[in-house]
């Protein structure tokens, strides 16, 4: 298989949510030798730091509606600027969070640098799709993906560059068990693209398989963002929010692995990732694999296991 070149960036931002120890996650996936384990898939990746984030204490929320909007928005539009540099120069985008607000950024960015010739494949246990009206917590991390497809407040909607990012019908969210009314009136109301658990359960993977075909069909540039709380926390513990009923490892994983076969995936966030609850390590080695598959490469304790034993190694 030939080299990928890849650029990294880490967004240690958890102003998006109330506090769930996200922001140790880029540096974590470093801890965990990310980069060297990439490497044996073929994946050269180059580290481009963190961004830095200003600490919540020195910061006013603001808006109870859209908390820490100011600096979020800051945070994202330097974050768009890296991303679109990364695609542009011929580089996939792996994008380690932070909460899931930073999503605001990397489609952002991604859309620019494909001028707007994007779909989103968005793993999520929760819609993210409230608005600035309906939210009821105040957090951005449950609002980011109504701004990107140009819902609710202007001031994210119209964050890196005025207008729409993500165009509705190029959305495809997978794994929703706790949506929101407002997001399910949204959803309703603009006809969007979701695969729930419940569909999941009740319909296996062929009619997911085929709305990923149709989105790869009509779409040329795919951006996945995973976030951890999708999967279940036997296998992922380490989210900052687990999931008793997420998707299971052979489902994220086959999904993973069908979307690197069939789409042109520019790049990948993986978000929401709390090391303090994590369990050896397993859900980051979790998220690198996923990182590969979505790449259309291949990592996984199998892959480990055959390079340590080959007999001509
Ligand atoms: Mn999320």
């Amino acid at each position: 298989m030939s080299i990928t070149q890849a650029t990294l960036i880490g967004v240690p931002l958890d102003l998006g949510a109330e506090n769930l120890g996200v922001d140790i996650g880029p540096n974590a996936f470093r801890y965990q030798h990310l980069i060297q384990k990439l490497a044996t898939a073929d994946l050269e990746v180059h580290d481009a730091g963190n961004i830095a984030i200003e600490e919540r204490k020195n910061l006013q929320p603001g808006n109870p509606r859209l908390k820490y909007a100011a600096e979020i928005v800051r945070v994202n539009e330097e974050l768009a600027a890296k991303t679109e540099q990364a695609i542009r120069g011929d580089n996939k985008a792996i994008v380690l969070g932070g909460d899931h607000s930073l999503t605001l950024g990397t489609v952002s960015g991604a859309s620019a640098a494909v001028d707007g010739q994007i779909g989103v494949i968005y793993f999520d246990a929760h819609g993210d799709m409230n608005t600035d009206e309906t939210t009821m917590s105040g957090n951005i991390h449950g609002m980011h993906l109504a701004s990107l497809m140009g819902f609710g407040a202007p001031e994210l909607a119209n964050a890196y560059k005025p207008g729409i990012k993500l165009p509705k019908e190029n959305l495809l969210h997978i794994g929703a068990s706790d949506l929101d009314q407002g997001e399910i009136d949204l959803i309703e109301r603009e006809n969007l693209r979701i695969f729930s658990l419940f569909d999941l359960l009740t319909s296996n993977l062929a009619p997911l398989l085929k709305m990923i075909d149709n989105l790869a069909a009509r779409v040329p540039h795919i951006w996945i963002s995973l976030d951890l709380d999708s999967i279940d926390r036997i296998y992922a513990p380490g989210a900052g929010m687990p999931n008793p009923k997420g998707l299971s490892y052979r489902e994220i994983a086959t999904i993973a692995e069908y979307i690197g076969k069939k789409c042109n995936v520019v790049g990948v966030d993986v978000v929401e990732y709390n090391p303090l609850q994590d369990e050896h390590n397993k859900t980051a080695e979790l998220g690198i694999e996923l990182i590969a598959k979505f790449l259309g490469k291949e990592y996984s304790w199998y892959t480990g296991y055959m390079s340590r034993n080959q007999v001509n190694g």
